[in-house]
């Protein structure tokens, strides 16, 4: 009814400025962190405990925070050191106690902007024990705005969301192939698919707010099975080794028939081209199936080395050990290549779970709605897929494991480093192939009453957009976004997201980064297995192990599972005017953060496969 009378008495400016009635937390008046609480519908409280402010809404820094206020730099600023200067880095990079110190500076600095414990979920916008219990849910960042507010994002912004169609259309749909700046591979953009579908899951039938992923972080669900029962589909139950067949004399995942774990293919796939993976949907595309086939060889290899140095263990204690074994791996492939990449520092992340061990820290971790969002990177997929000397349209590649054979890991992993991703930020990139995800994304946010990207920027420690302009950098798509919302403070988390002006040379802009890593960095490093109890070597079967965990990179993944000369493997596409030869037999490959010998790698395949 609030609403109701609100509307119609602003209607003619589109805008509502204040609350009259309803729930006075629909204007979000608790600053810094603060927790705004309604007494009735005229008063709240905001709760300023341990924020470093006071003040009726938390807006009065203590001393101490006036200090860090003012001396702290801004987060572009930040981005800036770290992207430039490349000669001091290098130095910096090379004194190990000094690159220590920063990389636990990020860790932490990154991580303590993530609650943990969790605090809330899509139906808990207050502390409850159902919202920490039940892993059936993402975790929420921000509650969610309350049912009573007079707009739909608080109490700014225009009566009704603009049409997500239409928004789509003018601001998100591609044009023209944006190239990401940043270099970014499409063997970037499938492993980013492929990895971060272990803890995106949502649960279609009970809806958006739920996953299926009770793991809820790099649990290697997509590998091993979502649960008890799928993984023991997919076990060999000898050697501690996953089902496999061998077609040409290469290894691949197994079919459904022969295994009975249900995947999702369209009537027209063939039997035999069903492969059956931990992942029920990773036979949607090529470049996906080409992860799990390498991760699987990558079981069964570590599954032998373990073998060889315990020759009395059994089959369930090699299998478990081998996927603690591939957790490692991917967790020091993720931070050291990975994210690496993706941040474009010169500074050199490393993984060592060591660097935390004298810091407060909590080893868990809950999966977050919002990061599911930030996380649809569609714009990274390119108009069409050229593999080898072939080109295939959407419609050809999907649900096509026939590429997977036809081809072979080694000339799709070749092939997918060649070809360049799509700019994430900066609007007009979402090829039309895949627009349907990103209008579901906006249509989710909406049912699960995300609060506005100001919000969340001032959530994780940025000032709020001022202006459309200031967002996006440019004239035109801010007078269509103003049009569309009225006010900056109402643009939502997800298309405010892709619209963002990028970094300078850069694949996203400033909110990505600085809602993604700290969601990342504690999703990593918060896995049971960087925990003192669990980092020491036998935890991994001894040395041989922790070996294999700590020399883990995307080049020696790909060159341990592959027959033949192995192909440069990168998150980047190599440069062009870089003459360097496309195999690594003749070359360093310039990707991984541990350098590849060749001739050792080429010994290591011949004796494993
Ligand atoms: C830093 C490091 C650099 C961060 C750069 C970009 C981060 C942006 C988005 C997230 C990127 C990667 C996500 C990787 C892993 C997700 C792991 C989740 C585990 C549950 O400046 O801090």
């Amino acid at each position: 009814m609030n609403r109701i009378i609100s509307a119609l008495l602003f209607l003619p400016l589109g805008i509502i400025f204040v609350c009259e009635g309803g729930n006075p937390c629909c204007s979000q008046p608790c600053l810094n962190r603060g927790v705004c609480t309604a007494m009735g519908s005229e008063d709240y409280e905001c709760d300023c405990t341990r924020t470093g402010f006071y003040g009726h809404n938390c807006t009065q820094p203590e001393f101490l925070t006036w200090i860090k206020v003012c001396l702290k730099p801004t987060p572009n600023t930040v981005h800036y050191l770290l992207t430039n200067y490349k000669a001091f880095w290098n130095i910096i990079n090379s004194i190990s106690f000094l690159r220590d110190a920063i990389m636990r500076y990020v860790l932490t600095s990154r991580s303590h902007l993530i609650d943990s414990p969790p605090t809330f979920n899509a139906d808990y916008n207050y502390k409850s024990w159902e919202a920490y219990s039940n892993l059936s849910y993402y975790t929420r960042t921000l509650p969610p705005l309350p049912k009573d507010c007079p707009t739909p994002m608080g109490v700014v912004g225009k009566i009704e969301l603009p049409d997500a169609k239409m928004l789509a259309e003018k601001l998100l749909i591609r044009r023209k192939f944006i190239p990401d700046p940043q270099g970014s591979s499409l063997m970037f953009a499938f492993f980013a698919q492929h990895f971060t579908h272990q803890f995106f899951k949502s649960d279609q039938k009970m809806g958006p707010a739920f996953t299926k992923a009770k793991g809820h972080g790099v649990d290697l669900g997509h590998i091993y099975g979502e649960n008890l029962e799928r993984q023991h589909k997919l076990r060999l139950f000898k050697d501690g080794k996953l089902k496999f067949q061998v077609l040409d004399g290469e290894v691949y995942p197994p079919t459904v028939k022969e295994v009975g774990a249900d995947m999702h293919y369209p009537p027209h796939v063939p039997e035999s081209h069903r492969f059956a993976v931990g992942h029920e949907a990773f036979g949607l595309v090529p470049g996906l199936m080409m992860y799990a086939t390498i991760w699987l060889r990558e079981h069964n290899r570590v599954c032998d080395v373990l073998k060889e140095v315990h020759p009395d263990w059994d089959d369930d204690r090699l299998f478990q050990t081998s996927r603690l074994i591939l957790i490692g791996e991917t967790i020091k492939i993720v931070i050291e290549d990975y994210v690496q990449h993706l941040s474009g520092y010169n500074f050199k992340l490393k993984f060592d779970p060591e660097l935390l061990f004298k810091e407060r820290f909590q080893y868990q971790n809950r999966i977050s709605s919002e990061f599911n969002t930030l996380y649809h990177w569609h714009p990274l997929m390119p108009d069409a897929f050229h593999i080898q000397e072939q080109v295939y349209s959407y419609p050809q590649f999907v649900f096509n494991t026939s590429v997977v054979t036809t081809h072979g890991i080694s000339n799709l992993v070749e092939s997918f480093t060649k070809q360049i991703a799509g700019r994430v930020a900066g609007g007009r990139n979402v090829p039309p192939a895949v627009m349907m995800v990103a209008l579901k994304s906006i249509e989710n946010s909406r049912q699960m009453r995300y609060q506005s990207l100001n919000a969340y920027r001032k959530r994780f420690s940025m000032k709020p957009y001022a202006s459309f302009e200031d967002l996006t950098g440019e004239k035109e798509m801010a007078a269509e976004l103003e049009e569309m919302y009225g006010h900056v403070d109402a643009v939502e988390l997800y298309p405010g997201l892709l619209v963002e002006k990028p970094r300078t040379n850069a694949i996203f802009g400033e909110t990505m980064v600085e809602m993604g890593a700290p969601y990342s960095l504690k999703g990593l490093m918060g896995n049971p297995i960087c925990s003192p109890e669990y980092w020491k070597p036998s935890t991994f079967g001894g040395s041989v192990g922790f070996d294999i965990i700590n020399t883990a990179s995307l080049q020696r993944l790909v060159c341990s599972n592959v027959k033949g000369p192995c192909p440069v493997a990168s998150f980047h596409v190599p440069d062009v005017e870089d003459n360097r030869s496309n195999t690594i037999n003749s070359s360093t490959a310039q990707s991984g953060s541990n350098d590849v010998n060749p001739t050792v790698l080429l010994k290591e395949r011949t004796t494993e496969l």
